[in-house]
């Protein structure tokens, strides 16, 4: 509900109407805007810290503040995806296949202790602590779209760090030329895994120089806070220029390979889903197409399917990475 204010002739919302996460994307955008230069250098670094200080997430989950990434393209200024849609609308076969699975029943996920094995083509392979990977580099926001292969994206403020800041960490060697992501497995809390529908554990892949780029995030949190167990916790991956399968949710190993990794998806369906995964608007799914897709929260009688973006929109940044390949083959 809205009321006119007489005195200034528009309207705007009373204060009791304005819930946390209003609050919270109206100083996100705020801060957004003063990062965008228009306020000086100076100037947004002060108002980083100081609208940081105050941010406050839905209230439900821990605080893990970030402070606004400097990577190029890593925040987007479009509308945010609703909390409640980010965090009950979701793809967590472990859970089940139903999109409010994963909500509902991702609460027996024990996140702690937690650990996660570096292992094969490097010089520093090890296990590491979840304590120790939360204090490895610093935490920044990042606000990326997410498009799923099935047709709908939304758009999520994460909190985390470049995956690259780990794998500089444990050195790959010169034979890593695939990193290998394995999802947790554990049947006595995920009471998906009973089901067939994909080779468990779930497991996605990149190529190493795809790893290494500053857009792939290994997240630990979302609206300022850890991330809900439905999305993933205690760390999942986000690469926002693929289809949202390749972003593995709850990672317990990473391997680096000198092969293509055999993945989830493409063990399960290999004409239907290819190990690259690039969002690419004029290569359909054999089933449906890629053109557009739905925005979450956008749904309405009259609402017209967003168009898809090459690369998601990243191809300034990723586009690179693919000059000579025939996206086609490699989908
Ligand atoms: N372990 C695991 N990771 C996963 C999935 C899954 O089923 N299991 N689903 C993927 C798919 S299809 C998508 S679209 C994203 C969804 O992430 P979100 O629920 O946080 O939006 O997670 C990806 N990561
Ligand atoms: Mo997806």
């Amino acid at each position: 509900m809205h009321v006119l204010d007489k005195s200034r002739g528009y309207e705007h919302p009373l204060a009791s109407e304005i819930t946390p996460r209003e609050v919270y994307a109206a100083r996100r955008d705020w801060l957004r805007w003063m990062a965008t230069g228009a306020a000086g250098a100076a100037l947004a670094a002060w108002a980083g810290r100081e609208a940081w200080a105050q941010t406050a997430g839905p209230g439900k989950l821990p605080a893990l503040p970030g402070t606004p990434s400097k990577v190029p393209g890593a925040l987007t200024m479009e509308k945010l995806t609703a909390y409640q849609d980010v965090t009950t609308y979701n793809n967590f076969y472990e859970f089940g296949t139903d999109k409010a699975d994963p909500a509902r029943r991702a609460g027996s996920l024990k996140t702690r202790p937690w650990t996660v094995v570096v292992e094969g083509e490097v010089r520093k392979p090890g296990t590491y602590d979840i304590e120790t990977l939360l204090k490895l580099a610093s935490m920044e926001e990042r606000i990326y779209r997410l498009r799923c292969v099935e047709g709908w994206s939304m758009v999520i403020p994460w909190v985390g760090y470049s995956l690259n800041e780990l794998i500089r960490r444990v050195e790959p060697t010169g034979n890593a030329k695939y990193v290998e992501f394995h999802t947790l497995a554990d049947k006595a809390q995920m009471p998906g895994l009973n089901s067939r529908v994909l080779l468990w554990p779930y497991v996605e892949g990149l190529r190493l120089d795809e790893a290494m780029h500053p857009l792939t995030l290994l997240a630990f949190g979302l609206y300022g806070e850890v991330l809900p167990n439905q999305n993933g916790a205690p760390l999942r991956l986000v690469v926002p220029w693929k289809y949202g399968f390749k972003s593995g949710k709850s990672i317990v190993k990473i391997r680096f390979t000198d092969k293509q990794p055999n993945t989830a998806w493409n063990v399960s369906a290999p004409h239907e889903y290819g190990f690259y995964s690039n969002v690419n608007p004029t290569v359909d799914h054999p089933r449906w197409s890629q053109a557009t897709e739905r925005r979450i929260g956008e749904d309405g009688l009259f609402t017209r399917k967003r168009p898809t973006l090459m690369f998601n929109g990243y191809e300034a940044q990723v586009g690179q990475l693919y000059a000579g390949m025939d996206l086609k083959k490699f989908y």
